[in-house]
């Protein structure tokens, strides 16, 4: 099915002339690395392309190739386009498309390229592999089977994305078969350094006096089992910094030996409340209690938004978290689907 599907998509490209590439909102390194490997495959085949994004996103992907391209310019949807390709985004929401596809009159080719659990299969073509470490590992396939040489550009990209969403091998995502991709990525060319000083070694001391206040913050629902702390949008005023300044400290959620899961809600300049989960237990979750706040993502790293002032979203989160399992722990599965 897999391999049926990647040389569908080698097809539709191949036939297309212009192509919109779109990473999701606020792109990770998973979402900026799948989709300048596959624009820098566009490059090689002398198709037309825009990498099209709703936000802006963190300055320490910029050694990516291509990200100079990437425009958040809605003109780009008034021009022809023959196929859209999705990538790492669960739903058109999320990737922040909705409402640009929804008018366009002629409805391009989608291509929906995913590996997060809760994925709604809104593509003409979905290429999902749930078990993959990352959106990045699904395109290393790709290339893999349709013989597309990967060369050193492309590898670094996806190098890339294996490495944030894996943190660095050490979560959930990490398997056999993410490592293994790693390893070829880096047997051509896959530059290691650059990925490790941009993404590991450029953390500001300001960030850092941030995640102390951050960190102070924690505390335990003792019933549910829940380590959690909070971000407010005067934190990041006060420190001069944004949101990307403090993404990194989400997966040290999963550090902690207490709780059976960790979750940080942070207050965004728009005034929404974004939060993650982690675990590394097997028997809670998490994807499945942030679809309960309208999110999603995978069994041990999710994410919701909800529109309420910090401290309420706090205080309602852990309310409707009581109430779902009202045997404390998060372990029981009685969320409605
Ligand atoms: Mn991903």
């Amino acid at each position: 099915m897999f391999t049926h599907t990647a040389k569908q998509i080698h097809n539709v490209i191949l036939a297309s002339q212009r192509v919109l590439l779109i990473p999701h909102q606020k792109p990770d390194g998973d979402a900026l690395g799948a989709a300048t490997a596959f624009a820098e495959w566009l490059e090689s085949l002398g198709k037309e392309y825009t990498i099209f994004c709703a936000t802006d996103f963190s300055t320490r992907l910029r050694y990516l190739p291509h990200t100079d391209k990437l425009s958040s310019d809605t003109r780009v949807w008034q021009k022809p386009i023959d196929a859209i390709v999705v990538f790492d985004s669960g739903d058109l929401v999320y990737a922040g498309v909705a409402e640009h596809i929804a008018k366009l009159s002629h409805r391009p080719l989608i291509i929906n390229i995913d590996h997060h659990i809760t994925n709604e299969k809104y593509g003409d073509y979905n290429l999902l592999l749930t078990g993959a470490s990352s959106t990045s590992e699904i395109l290393y396939h790709f290339f893999t089977i349709t013989h597309v040489p990967i060369n050193i550009s492309m590898a670094t990209s996806l190098l890339t994305g294996i490495i944030t969403d894996t943190d660095t091998f050490t979560n959930a995502a990490t398997s056999a078969r993410a490592i293994h991709a790693a390893g070829e990525l880096i047997a051509v060319g896959g530059n290691f350094d650059v990925i490790k000083t941009h993404i590991y070694k450029s953390t500001p001391l300001r960030a850092f006096e941030l995640w102390g206040r951050i960190f102070s913050r924690l505390s335990k629902h003792e019933k549910l089992n829940l380590v959690y702390t909070y971000l407010t949008h005067k934190d990041l005023i006060e420190f001069g910094l944004t949101e990307s300044d403090v993404e990194g400290m989400t997966n040290f959620l999963n550090s902690i030996s207490d709780g059976h899961a960790g979750m940080i809600l942070k207050e965004l300049p728009d005034g929404k409340v974004k939060g993650s989960f982690r675990t590394t237990r097997d028997d809670v979750d998490v994807a499945k209690m942030a679809k309960h706040f309208g999110g999603g993502g995978h069994k041990k790293a999710a994410g919701f938004t909800i529109e309420k002032p910090i401290h309420e979203a706090i205080e309602h989160v852990l309310a409707e978290l009581e109430k779902l399992f009202p045997h404390g722990n998060m372990l029981e599965p009685v969320l409605a689907e």
